[in-house]
């Protein structure tokens, strides 16, 4: 406490919307960030302590009023996406180091945005909580779903319109990418993810060495690095906690797993931005799946039991 002499400055947080389901192959997640509103992700944040600010949403083109559904670059809807990840890219760019923002999706391919954007403070690490891994290319994607692209795309690597959201080239550098709770992973992702190093632990990995470890070695990997987001793709869940998701996996994260990991994070006190993807509230059960998304996220920005 300082009584009042010097006035203690309350940390900021920035909530942006981006209501995007055009890089998924189903329908639904775009309803996302209505879920997590619903589920009081503003109201946890602020008895934390944190000045909330929810700056709505991000336009999303309408997936029925776009022509470019399915396209023949294997990468679907590419134009809108651009549009509405550029939206998120201005937004996020212009932000001030006194806030974190929070990026509510929507599909993972709103990664392009979010990433991209908040990396223009300055180098920035990320960790990506995920059951994919999200570097397919148009040349390796089996689907053509921009959402299993977008750390592809930020790597410097696929579509160069999608990468002329940021000025094109690599908006994040690989060794600052570490992967966690993987366990769906296309052929030519494995290819990528061994061309480039990328540090990555497995769901088996997990299992095996215990995830206390495993955020003590991502924290440690990305100490130097000022700026550190979290992208938390809800089907690193495991189903059975968080069956809304568009691409569930058996076998993923605990509650008590992802609980500690959000915990451990909290208290290296690195974290400067957040992305909550990929809530589907069609296939969820009573919103069980935003409600766990906004625990992990207030975990994540530092409550904790004691
Ligand atoms: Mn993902």
């Amino acid at each position: 406490m300082n009584n009042g002499i010097v006035e203690s400055v309350m940390k900021k947080l920035s909530i942006f919307g981006i209501p995007m389901d055009l890089g998924a192959g189903r329908r639904g997640v775009d309803m996302g960030p209505s879920a997590l509103r619903l589920a009081q992700l503003a109201n946890s944040l602020e008895t934390l302590g944190y000045d909330v600010t929810d700056h709505g949403n991000i336009a999303v083109p309408v997936a029925e009023a776009v022509d470019d559904a399915v396209s023949d670059e294997n990468l679907h809807y590419k134009a809108a996406i651009a549009l509405a990840c550029q939206a998120t890219y201005d937004k996020l760019s212009t932000l001030d180091d006194n806030t974190i923002p929070i990026i509510l999706g929507g599909d993972h391919s709103i990664s392009m945005g979010s990433v991209a954007g908040v990396s223009q403070r300055g180098r920035t690490g990320v960790i990506w909580v995920d059951a994919h891994s999200d570097v397919n290319t148009p040349d390796t994607s089996p689907s053509g779903n921009i959402h299993g692209m977008p750390l592809a795309h930020l790597l410097g690597y696929g579509n160069p319109e999608l990468r002329n959201i940021w000025g094109g080239g690599a908006a994040v550098k690989a060794e600052d990418i570490v992967f966690i709770g993987l366990r769906s992973v296309d052929k030519g992702e494995r290819q990528f993810i061994h061309d480039h190093n990328i540090s990555a632990y497995t769901m088996a990995d997990i299992d095996q060495h215990g995830i206390a470890r495993v955020a003590a070695e991502t924290l440690e990997q990305l100490e130097h690095l000022d700026y550190i987001h979290v992208s938390f793709d809800a089907d690193s869940l495991d189903p059975m906690i968080a069956p809304g998701v568009g691409t569930p996996v058996p076998g993923g994260l605990s509650y008590r797993e992802a609980h500690l990991l959000m915990e451990l994070f909290a208290a290296s006190e690195k974290v400067t931005s957040v992305d909550l993807v990929e809530v589907n509230p069609i296939l969820d059960t009573k919103n069980a799946t935003a409600e766990i998304m906004v625990e992990m996220c207030s975990s994540l920005l530092g409550k904790s039991i004691l």
